[in-house]
């Protein structure tokens, strides 16, 4: 990789960072593609979308649950705090959208942090319009609701359903104000391989709006043609380097 140079991250400019499965490898949490589009042995139709979870919810719940057990055992790595120190520097100035549900940016202190696809430690009720509520519990059997007896799901966004549409919304609104304001935006994407649409696109929009754009990963993503400058390496090597953290 050799020696890394910094990114120029002084005000004005500003950063928003993009993060995949990649940046919680190294905290031992298995990438999504790294079993050859089998995630933890399972077709990503059956566990990961509403039709999955029609068919068989037991099923993903066992998925989620194992998922949960796994995400509380391990510890945030030095890629998720090199991100919470670069957002306590910039401040309003940086922004950290991730695809990833393990909360463990907001446990590395990231608190300027959008959840595109939802939270593991969140369930809400696919029967009625309950808020969804903080869970942590392993279920062995899908709960139920005990306001319309619905089956409860993991609140996290599935193949086929929309993002979370404040996350989404705060994360264009970033990218607008820099381009509105003149200043220069670094776009950030780290540990994605850059397949999963809406996310894998935020970079052309970046782009597009005049964002100089970067891509840290372990190897060629899908959509790194669509970067700037690109830096192989793992999360915790190239972050600290690039963030000056
Ligand atoms: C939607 C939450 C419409 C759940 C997830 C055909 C063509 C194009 C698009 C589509 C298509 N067919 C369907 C679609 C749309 C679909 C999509 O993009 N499919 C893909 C598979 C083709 N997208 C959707 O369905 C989205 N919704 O489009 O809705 C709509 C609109 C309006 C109204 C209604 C509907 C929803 C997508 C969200 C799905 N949910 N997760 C959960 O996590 O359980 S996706 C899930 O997979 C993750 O969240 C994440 O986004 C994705 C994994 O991707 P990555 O994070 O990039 O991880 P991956 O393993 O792929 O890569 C890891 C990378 O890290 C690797 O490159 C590796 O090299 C690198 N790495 C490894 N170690 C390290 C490292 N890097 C650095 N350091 C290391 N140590
Ligand atoms: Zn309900």
């Amino acid at each position: 990789m050799g020696e890394l140079p910094p990114l120029d991250l002084r005000a004005p400019t500003r950063l928003l960072v993009l993060t995949g499965a990649g940046v919680s490898v190294e905290s031992g949490l298995p990438a999504f593609r790294g079993a050859g589009g089998l995630w933890d042995g399972h077709r990503v139709e059956d566990v990961a979308s509403p039709e999955g979870f029609a068919r068989a919810p037991d099923l993903v719940w066992s998925f989620y649950a194992a998922r949960r057990r796994a995400a509380a055992a391990v510890e945030p790595n030095a890629a998720h705090r090199a991100l919470a120190a670069c957002e306590t520097r910039m401040r309003d100035r940086f922004l950290l959208v991730t695809q990833n549900i393990d909360g463990l940016h907001m446990r590395a202190g990231s608190g300027r942090v959008l959840e595109l696809h939802g939270s593991l430690w969140r369930t809400r009720c696919s029967g009625c319009d309950r808020p969804p509520f903080a869970d942590s519990s392993e279920p062995t059997a899908t709960p139920r609701c005990d306001r319309c007896g619905g089956a409860l799901r993991p609140d996290v966004v599935w193949f086929g359903e929309a993002v979370d549409a404040e996350a989404d919304r705060r994360t264009r609104r970033f990218v607008k104000d820099a381009a509105q304001a003149g200043e220069r935006l670094v776009f950030l994407a780290v540990g994605t391989s850059g397949s999963v649409w809406p996310a894998s696109g935020l970079v052309r929009y970046a782009a597009d709006l005049g964002a100089e754009t970067w891509l840290a990963n372990l190897d060629e993503a899908d959509n790194a043609g669509w970067f700037d400058h690109r830096v192989l390496g793992p999360a915790t090597a190239v972050l600290p380097a690039l963030l000056e953290v």
